[in-house]
């Protein structure tokens, strides 16, 4: 694609757009775990799967840290939560709480220091005060089709239909609403998918895809979808595609009993909410239900953008993401915040010029690896501020290359450090002297502490990086090829 050199003075954007950058269309998905059509038997998503046939769907992909706020300042600013101190939710003032965050750019922000018209609608970074929405964007609105952040609107005008229905005892006790579950229409037969909030922010997506050959500048379409982020609600449509119960999500009884600490205590509580209603008649697998109908939901407004795209003369970059995973009651756990592949893994696939059409990597990246592989097909230069992660060309371009990812959290009040390869996941909190190790080819739910087994002492030492080399991409190919053989040697020892 050449675009036409029309203000020839104006050398900056002029430059940008003379040079054949693509458009980006950067899609985030709030709360959508892992390629879910292929962990939710009754799930189809042909959007998502239509996007993967059309670029690099990365499988084994992960949050820096398991929560919106921090997993999105890592992304959007490129930096490592170990370097930024940046782990919760409540540091929405993330400029203020990290100095090293201060004046750097966002990744958006670096697109349009860089020459590119940048517009959003929905959710990004997850206050909607970041980024000084109203001076960095071109245009920027959280709001289009409902409130800030969608939590209640629109919602069943007489009231919480999901939980009124399904908890008439109150075992739920003091749950907040943005934990209901239902359908928008409640009743009434009249489809309400085109007034849902998710709804016109695609739309809008579609109308920036359809407008972008008229700007002089490259294009930078931000579109945050809120949907299945809680409270699970959409149209009853996606409701009845699927089955009433749907198959059960796996879940081992007494899971959480082989991570102890040294004294002998288990180094988990199960969430209380789960643990108080995972007996109850049918709550947890009609929640799970309203959560899959989301992505059903969120899946056919992609298609719609995907279907602008298609028809655009235009070049797009198109890129998928979701914030981090979510559980339905795996490991006694509703909802994120945690380090397990359910808890971290999310949807991230790329599609666009340059990259390849139907592959697939198991291998682990970080989402902290989208600010320099966007710059990267973009062809801009570095922002000013030093990026943690590597662009994801490395898996597109080259031979296989062998990551460890290290992500983060805090349960109460301690540090939780993972570091996931595609073949493994280490938990270690250093305060409790508590480890988790898993062989995810064989044990994919993780159900199998494999740490106190002297065998994988070499697992573990291979994925723990030194004190002095910082943060995952750690070793050389060689490294890994000598350590892999030793793990796949001491596998077989076991068989
Ligand atoms: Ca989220
Ligand atoms: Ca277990």
């Amino acid at each position: 694609m050449i675009r036409a050199l029309m203000f020839i003075g104006f050398s900056l954007f002029v430059a940008a757009a003379a040079s054949g950058q693509p458009n980006i269309l950067f899609i985030n998905i709030d709360d959508l775990n892992n390629f879910p059509a292929e962990y939710y038997p009754d799930l189809d998503t042909p959007n998502i799967d239509r996007l993967a046939s059309m670029g690099v769907a990365f499988k084994n992909a992960h949050s820096p840290v398991p929560a919106c706020n921090p997993s999105r300042v890592a992304l959007l600013m490129g930096k490592h939560p170990d370097n930024t101190g940046i782990v919760l939710n409540s540091q929405y003032d993330f400029r203020t709480e990290s100095p090293i965050l201060t004046n750097a750019a966002s990744l958006p922000q670096h697109f349009k220091n860089s020459g590119y018209r940048i517009v959003g609608a929905g959710k990004l970074f997850h206050s909607p005060n970041d980024d000084a929405p109203n001076t960095v964007w071109d245009f920027y609105t959280m709001s289009i089709g409902g409130s800030s952040y969608d939590t209640f609107t629109p919602h069943p005008e007489n009231g919480l239909s999901g939980l009124m229905n399904t908890d008439p005892d109150g075992i739920m006790g003091s749950i907040p609403n943005y934990r209901d579950f239902g359908h928008y229409e409640n009743g009434d037969p009249v489809d309400r998918t085109t007034s849902t909030p998710d709804y016109a922010r695609a739309a809008w997506g579609v109308t920036q895809i359809q407008d972008a050959g008229t700007q002089t500048q490259p294009m930078f379409v931000s579109v945050g979808l809120y949907r299945p982020h809680l409270p699970h609600y959409c149209p009853k449509r996606f409701f009845d595609l699927l089955p009433d119960p749907i198959t059960d999500v796996p879940h081992l009884t007494n899971d959480l009993e082989d991570i102890l600490d040294p004294m002998g205590w288990s180094s988990y509580d199960a969430d209380l909410k789960f643990a108080s209603i995972r007996d109850g008649v049918d709550y947890p697998n009609q929640h799970a239900r309203a959560y899959v109908a989301c992505v059903a939901f969120v899946d056919e407004l992609l298609g719609m953008m995907l279907d602008a795209v298609d028809a655009s003369p235009e070049d797009w970059v198109t890129i998928l993401w979701g914030d981090h995973g979510f559980h339905l009651g795996e490991k006694d756990r509703w909802l994120k915040f945690t380090l397990w592949d359910r808890g971290t893994r999310t949807t991230l696939i790329m599609s666009g010029p340059g990259i390849p059409e139907g592959v697939e990597t198991y291998a682990a990246v970080s989402l902290l690896d989208l600010y320099p592989t966007l710059i990267d097909y973009a062809g801009l230069g570095p922002p000013g501020h030093t990026l943690d992660g590597l662009s994801l060309r490395r898996h597109i371009d080259g031979s296989p290359v062998s990551d460890v990812v290290k992500l983060l959290w805090d349960e109460k009040d301690e540090r939780y450090e993972a570091y996931k390869s595609e073949e493994w996941t280490y938990i270690v909190n250093t305060a409790l002297n508590s480890e988790e190790l898993y062989d995810k080819t064989f044990d994919p739910n993780e159900w199998d502490n494999l740490a106190d087994d002297p065998q994988y002492d070499d697992v573990k030492s291979w994925l723990v990086p030194e004190p002095d080399v910082g943060t995952g991409l750690l070793l050389g190919a060689l490294a890994i090829c000598l350590v892999q053989a030793r793990m796949h040697r001491a596998r077989s020892s076991m068989e």
